[in-house]
C-alpha cells in the first residue's frame, strides 16, 4: 500500500501528536504489565549465509493497481487501457528492510501477542475519557466529535484495562467510522462539458488542485479546459497557465480585471465547442467582503447557466487543512453563498490540524473528494477514510 506509507509519512505531525498524546494517556495512571516473551529464536551465533533474498532482480511492473483517482469513473469503456502502464514505475516500493519487523507485528497490533517488555494497560475511567475528550478536541476534532468519539470509545470497555495500541485501533475504528460516508471520489457525469466551479478563500489551493485536477483527469483520457477564473492578478493566471501547461490543457485567460463571469461564459462556449468532457473554472478567493464574494459567484453561475442550466454541475470547495478549526467557518460561508457540493482538502502534507477533518464530516456530511498531500501535481489523492484514521492515530498497518 504504497499510498499510505507516502500519506502517513507526510501527515507524520498530526499522528505524532495525536499518538504522543495517547501514550501520555495510558501511561498517566496506567500500569506495566509483563507478558510472558515468546521464546524467541536465538539468533545464529553467526550470521548463516543465508540463500540471498533473489538480489531486487527487477520486478517486471507488477500488475499493481494504478494509483486511485480522486473522481470515479464511469463505465470504463471508453477509458483507454494503456494510461497505468508508465505509473507504476514512479510509485515507491515498499522499503525492504520494514520485513524485519514483521515477526510478532500481528500480534502486537492485535494486544493479545507477546512484546518483549510487557504493555503499559489503564483503566478507562471518567478521568480518562477526560483526557481523551481534550486530546481530540487539541488535535481540531471540534467538541461535539471529541465527546461522540470518546462516548464510543467507552461503549462496553468502561472500567476495563486498554493500552495504547487498543485505544489507538479503537479511535482509528471510530474516526473511519465517521469519515466513511464522506469518502466519495468526484463523480463524473455523462454531461459534456461537466462544469466544475472551485471556490475558496485566498490560498487555500483552488488553483494548485485545479491544476493537479486537470492532469489526472487527462490521464484518465479526458478531455479538459481551464477557465482561469481569477481575474484579479496577473500572477494567478500566469499560475494556471503553467499548470496547464504541465497537464497539457488549454486554459482560457482573459486580461487582468476583467469579468470572470464573461470569461466564464467564453470557456462554456469553448468547451461546448470543443466537445470538452470538463470545465474547471477557477476563481478569486480574496474579494473585499462576503457580498462582493456572493455576488461574483452568482454572476459566474447565472452566466454559465445561460449555455447550461444544469451547470455547474460540481461547486467544490477547496479548504486548506493547516487552518484547522478556521475550516468549519469557511463551510458556513460558503454554504450560504454557493451551493457547495464537495470538498478538496488541501495541505494534509505537514500539518498537525489533520483532525479538522473529522470535524467537517461529522458536522457538514459534504462529500470529501481528494485531498491534497504537496505541491506537485501527483499530490492530490482519494480520500481514503481508513488510510486516513490510521496516519492520524499513528496506527501501524503495516
Ligand atoms: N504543501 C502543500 N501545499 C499546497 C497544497 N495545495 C496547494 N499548496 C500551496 O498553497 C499555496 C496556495 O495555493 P494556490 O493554489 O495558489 O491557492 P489559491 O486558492 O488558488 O489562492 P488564491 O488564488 O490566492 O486565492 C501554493 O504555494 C501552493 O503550492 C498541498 O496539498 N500541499
Ligand atoms: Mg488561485
Amino acid at each position: 500500500m504504497a499510498f499510505f506509507s507516502k500519506l502517513k509519512d507526510r501527515l507524520f505531525k498530526s499522528s505524532s501528536k495525536l499518538e504522543q498524546g495517547l501514550e501520555a494517556i495510558v501511561e498517566d495512571g496506567g500500569e506495566e504489565e509483563l507478558v510472558a516473551d515468546q521464546p524467541e529464536e536465538q539468533p545464529a551465533p553467526a550470521p548463516e549465509p543465508v540463500p540471498e533474498p533473489a538480489p531486487a532482480e527487477e520486478e517486471p511492473a507488477p500488475a499493481e493497481q494504478p494509483e486511485p483517482m480522486p473522481f470515479e469513473e464511469p463505465a470504463p469503456a471508453d477509458v483507454p487501457a494503456e494510461i497505468p502502464a508508465e505509473l507504476p514505475s514512479e510509485i515507491p516500493m515498499a522499503p525492504p528492510s520494514d520485513t524485519a519487523a514483521t515477526p510478532g507485528f500481528l500480534g502486537r497490533l492485535l494486544g493479545r501477542g507477546a512484546p518483549r517488555h510487557g504493555v503499559t494497560r489503564r483503566v478507562l475511567d471518567d478521568e480518562m475519557l477526560e483526557q481523551l475528550e481534550e486530546l481530540l478536541i487539541a488535535s481540531d476534532m471540534g467538541v461535539d466529535t471529541a465527546l461522540r468519539i470518546t462516548a464510543n470509545l467507552a461503549e462496553g470497555r468502561y472500567g476495563k484495562k486498554v493500552s495504547t495500541e487498543e485505544i489507538k485501533e479503537l479511535l482509528a475504528a471510530e474516526i473511519a467510522r465517521i469519515m466513511e460516508p464522506v469518502a466519495r471520489p468526484l463523480p463524473i457525469y455523462a454531461k459534456r462539458p461537466q462544469v466544475v466551479l472551485v471556490v475558496g478563500v485566498n490560498g487555500s489551493g483552488k488553483t494548485t488542485t485545479i491544476g493537479k485536477l486537470a492532469s489526472q483527469f487527462k490521464a484518465a483520457g479526458k478531455s479538459v479546459v481551464i477557465a482561469a477564473g481569477d481575474t484579479f492578478r496577473a500572477a494567478a493566471v500566469e499560475q494556471l497557465q503553467v499548470w496547464g501547461d504541465r497537464a497539457g490543457v488549454p486554459v482560457l485567460t482573459a486580461p487582468e480585471g476583467s469579468d470572470p463571469a464573461s470569461l466564464a461564459f467564453d470557456a462554456m462556449t469553448k468547451a461546448q465547442e470543443d466537445g470538452a468532457d470538463l470545465l474547471l473554472i477557477d476563481t478569486a478567493g480574496r474579494l473585499q467582503n462576503r457580498t462582493d464574494l456572493m455576488e461574483e459567484l452568482a454572476k459566474i453561475v447565472r452566466v454559465i447557466r445561460k449555455k447550461d442550466e444544469t451547470a455547474p454541475h460540481n461547486t467544490l470547495l477547496v479548504l486548506d487543512a493547516t487552518t484547522g478549526q478556521n475550516a468549519l467557518s469557511q463551510v458556513e460561508i460558503f454554504k450560504k453563498i454557493s451551493d457547495v457540493s464537495g470538498l478538496v482538502m488541501t495541505k494534509l502534507d505537514g500539518t498537525a490540524k489533520g483532525g479538522v477533518l473529522v470535524a467537517l464530516a461529522d458536522k457538514f456530511g459534504l462529500p470529501i473528494h481528494a485531498i491534497g498531500v504537496g505541491e506537485q501535481i501527483d499530490d492530490l489523492a482519494p480520500f481514503d477514510p481508513e488510510d486516513f484514521a490510521a496516519a492520524l492515530t499513528g496506527l501501524d498497518r503495516g
